[in-house]
């Protein structure tokens, strides 16, 4: 028998642990090229926001060594749009369906939870109170404790289903982000988002991006991000859904190790758009050489022998 790779993360249940993050997936449809997107254990589109968004001027991303940057600046058809022209497309690939929201007032966010949840289709949202590109919004809420916790709560509020707060590294104390995301009434905490990062061409004295900054990814980031995970995993009693830098069924292994119940996989599906099925296959088969019959059992069994203090 292969083993189980299905997981819990609170009341949401999915066939394995491998969700497409947003941002690196559009709306599944130019994936269908490569990957059934109905294999991912759930699928979570590109942010959506209540007016639909042009994005940044180019170049919106740079190579780095073992990442990239990226300034997209939201780039997506608008909630009306999305509604219209896309989810009904995704409800069909028979896999959780999670919708990334933006917003920059909390009235934004909050109408949007509301009119999703009337969409049964839609088994989950995540809030994107990290998003390191945005003006206004986005990040702001999660660089603030206070505004997670009211965020989160107002949504709570006209949402039912399961709310995920997608959470920033780009703050000196993530674990009271994630414990004030918690206090608003979130169920699962996804973490991290982008690290801020800037790329720079010497001989010309100017940034690569053209609004400086931008959101670092890929492997280069994955340490950081695993530090992170492990921290919210011991100090919040939620579910983690971690990302940063995921690109193999070893690195899967390590977040859940390190606390997460599932991971994103995102940059990775840049460079190999197949990396989903390598992935699962390499798990089953890592998990039946381990004798490990139920993936979740590998969720948070990472020990340490030196005290932290
Ligand atoms: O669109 C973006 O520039 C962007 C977003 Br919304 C986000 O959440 N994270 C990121 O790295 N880029």
């Amino acid at each position: 028998m292969p083993p189980s790779l299905a997981v819990r993360l609170g009341s949401l249940e999915a066939k394995n642990p491998i969700f497409s993050a947003s941002g690196t997936f559009g709306y599944g449809e130019e994936m269908e090229a490569f990957v059934d997107p109905g294999v991912y254990g759930g699928i979570i589109g590109k942010s959506i926001s209540q007016l639909p968004r042009g994005g940044n001027p180019i170049p919106r991303v740079a190579e780095t060594p073992a990442g990239m940057l990226n300034s997209i600046g939201l780039q997506n058809p608008g909630f009306e749009g999305f509604m219209k022209d896309y989810l009904p497309r995704m409800r069909d690939y028979g896999t959780v369906l999670v919708v990334n929201l933006v917003g920059d007032t909390i009235d934004e966010y909050v109408e949007m939870a509301r009119r999703l949840n009337e969409e049964e289709a839609v088994d989950a949202i995540e809030l994107n109170i990290s998003c390191p590109n945005c003006p206004e919004g986005g990040m702001e809420f999660g660089i603030d404790p206070r505004a997670t916790e009211i965020l989160v709560g107002k949504v709570r509020e006209v949402y039912k289903r399961p709310i995920l707060a997608k959470l920033t590294p780009n703050v000196t104390d993530i674990c009271s982000i994630a414990s004030a995301a918690e206090q608003g009434g979130a169920d699962i905490l996804a973490l991290v988002n982008t690290y801020l990062g800037i790329a720079v061409d010497w001989r010309a004295r100017k940034t690569i991006l053209p609004g400086v900054t931008g959101g670092m990814s890929g492997p280069a980031i994955k340490p950081l991000a695993l530090r992170a995970v492990w921290s919210v995993a011991r100090s919040s009693s939620l579910p983690i859904l971690g990302m940063g830098g995921i690109s193999s069924a070893d690195d899967v292994l390590e977040f859940m190790a390190a606390g997460a119940s599932a991971v994103q996989i995102g940059t990775i599906q840049f460079v190999r758009p197949k990396a989903v099925l390598e992935i699962l296959s390499d798990l089953e088969r890592y998990l039946s050489e381990m004798g490990v019959t139920d993936i979740s059992e590998m969720v948070g069994t990472l020990h340490s022998d030196f005290v932290v203090r």
